[in-house]
């Protein structure tokens, strides 16, 4: 707390709850609050409602989930009032579509926008959650909701001279809102995750010059993208409900799933006709529709892996460049695979250009551009697509203090612990959306998303029927829960590469592997089972 408010020159104003965040997860969480009947305030840092496609406003910045499930299943009147346009909506479109539903349900006001959590302290004389914003506001709250995003804390790296670079630099997950245009200007982008895979055929398309900053060459899937017929959005309307429930018990939140055969089991011709057919369809399907084995047998991730590399020599012209942009050295599906429009092709244009930073590293931002250890690339802008503290780190700089003032940073220091990705032991009735140790990003975030705030609210009606006050997981809960986690992680190729999952894009983090990979259904039923069992593995008193 700060002086100011330590002092207690502000009233703090009391509710039930707390919600941080007006992104999916946190309008979702106060329109169930409300209609339960709990008072509640939400704070949100940005403008406006969206979360992720208020602050994502790259060129090409689209869903990788398709419109039909990348959405709220909890209204049947939202689904049949709103008609996607296309197969995956771009950022303007999913944000019309967040504000359609901050209008429809009157989740406004609700919220204070521009508006900071700085501080977040646990009473235990009080039993309550005092909340603080770098704005000024004071509240106590009996429960403190977190729906800010495993992927809201963008990561600028530490390369010296930025400060002096003459041009204009931006971040993909913190775009300006007025339109950039980079007509006529040498761009650079440093990174090729999604954010760089989807926005650099934009880019290119519009700037005199680009020029590709690339560390670690990236495995990627085309999205095929498409208008959706007045047709299609019909059926989709009339089949909405099964899609839906298809989606929430499959394992990525999508509906397919896995299929029950190995890619071992199958002969090279019919490997190649399944691998062929699915990377017709485009998306995430080509991967987690098809076999089994790819992500837990090397070699069966081998046959993957050599498929797309062929695409990939397929597609760019230039031999060396193809050769850059070919990865090896990981098992393709274990750094998180950006789907694309066009990406390898548009290496074969006059205007791009791909440094391999394996080669010849970045050694210094300087006023006309990137200084790599061969040359200065003169450039007018810098994209940084360089990604995020994912999971932990927005959860991290909320300054949240449990029990005894131990702030949820320095219980992490050797990686996240919670029971369920919902809460963490010494935090008090805190409930965290999509915290880590769920299945959250490894699928379908809507669905996610909706599945933990129900969990939650849930969990409050029945601590409110029981007269429960405090809820909090016990300590072998959650030390199973993490044990679960993590053997389910090993028993997959994910931490054999560096990636933000496993914490290895951020200096210092932890190594660890951040969500639960069992599946969203398997989740979805253990999180069952365990209310069912009356919440078991937490502490109600
Ligand atoms: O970030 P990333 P992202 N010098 O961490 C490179 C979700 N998302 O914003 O691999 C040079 O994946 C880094 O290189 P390396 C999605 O879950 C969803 O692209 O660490 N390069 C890498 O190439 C996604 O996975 C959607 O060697 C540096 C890149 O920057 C997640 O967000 C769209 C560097 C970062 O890739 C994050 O994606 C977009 C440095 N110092 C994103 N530091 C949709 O669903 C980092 N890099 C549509």
């Amino acid at each position: 707390m700060s002086d100011v408010h330590a002092a207690g020159t502000l009233p703090a104003r009391r509710v039930d709850a707390v919600v941080i965040g007006a992104g999916f997860a946190g309008l979702y969480a106060v329109y169930k609050l409300r209609a339960m009947g709990l008072s509640h305030v939400g704070f949100e840092q940005g403008g406006g409602v969206g979360g992720t496609w208020y602050w994502n406003r790259y060129p090409g910045a689209s869903s990788d989930s398709e419109s039909w499930v990348y959405s709220y299943t909890f209204s049947p009147e939202l689904e049949q009032a709103w008609t996607w346009s296309c197969r995956f909506p771009g950022q303007a479109e999913i944000l019309s579509y967040l504000e359609h539903v901050a209008e429809r349900f009157d989740l406004r006001p609700a919220f204070s926008f521009n508006t900071r959590v700085i501080a977040a302290v646990f009473d235990e004389a009080r039993n309550l959650w005092q909340v603080e914003t770098a704005q000024g506001d004071r509240v106590e709250a009996q429960f403190l909701i977190t729906a800010v995003g495993c992927l809201s804390s963008a990561q600028v790296p530490q390369i010296p001279g930025l400060e002096s670079f003459g041009g204009k630099w931006y971040h993909t997950g913190h775009w300006p809102h007025e339109d950039v245009d980079f007509s006529g200007l040498k761009v650079g982008v440093i990174g090729t995750g999604s954010s760089g895979i989807q926005s650099i055929p934009v880019i290119a398309r519009q700037a005199a010059h680009l020029t590709v900053f690339q560390r670690t060459p990236n495995f990627s899937v085309p999205a095929r993208n498409a208008p959706l017929s007045s047709e299609q959005q019909a059926e989709l309307k009339r089949n909405i409900r099964e899609i839906r429930e298809t989606c929430r018990w499959s394992t990525i939140g999508q509906p397919y799933d896995l299929k029950p055969v190995d890619a071992l089991s199958l002969s090279p011709a019919e490997l190649r006709a399944q691998f062929e057919a699915d990377w017709a369809k485009g998306g995430f399907e080509w991967m987690f529709g098809s076999f089994r084995d790819l992500l837990v047998d090397p070699r069966a991730n081998a046959l993957a892996a050599d498929f797309v590399r062929g695409k990939i020599r397929d597609a760019v012209t230039d031999p060396d460049t193809a050769r850059k942009l070919t990865p090896t050295g990981y098992p393709i599906g274990t750094k998180r695979l950006p789907l694309d429009a066009d990406y390898f092709e548009t290496f074969n244009r006059d205007n791009v250009r791909l440094i391999d930073l394996r080669e010849t590293p970045i050694e210094a931002i300087v006023p006309d551009g990137i200084r790599t250890s061969v040359e200065t690339v003169s450039l007018d802008a810098i994209v940084f697509a360089t990604g995020f503290d994912a999971m932990t780190g927005p959860l991290n700089r909320l300054g949240i203090r449990g029990r005894g003032g131990v702030g949820l940073s320095a219980k992490w220091t050797a990686g996240p612990q919670t029971y369920l990705g919902l809460c963490t032991r010494g935090f008090p009735n805190l409930f965290m959306v999509t915290g880590p140790g769920s299945p959250s990003v490894l699928g379908n975030m809507p669905t996610s998303i909706e599945q933990h705030v129900d969990f939650i609210c849930d969990f409050l009606a029945h601590a409110r029927a029981t007269g429960a006050t405090l809820i909090e997981p016990t300590a072998e809960a959650e030390a199973e829960w993490g044990a679960h986690v993590k053997e389910l992680a090993a028993g997959t190729l994910f931490p054999q590469t560096d990636s933000w999952y496993m914490g290895a894009n951020i200096p210092g983090k932890p190594r660890v592997f951040l969500p639960y990979i069992g599946g969203f259904g398997t989740y979805r039923q253990l999180c069952q089972a365990v209310a069912e069992r009356g919440y078991e593995g937490f502490c109600l008193s």
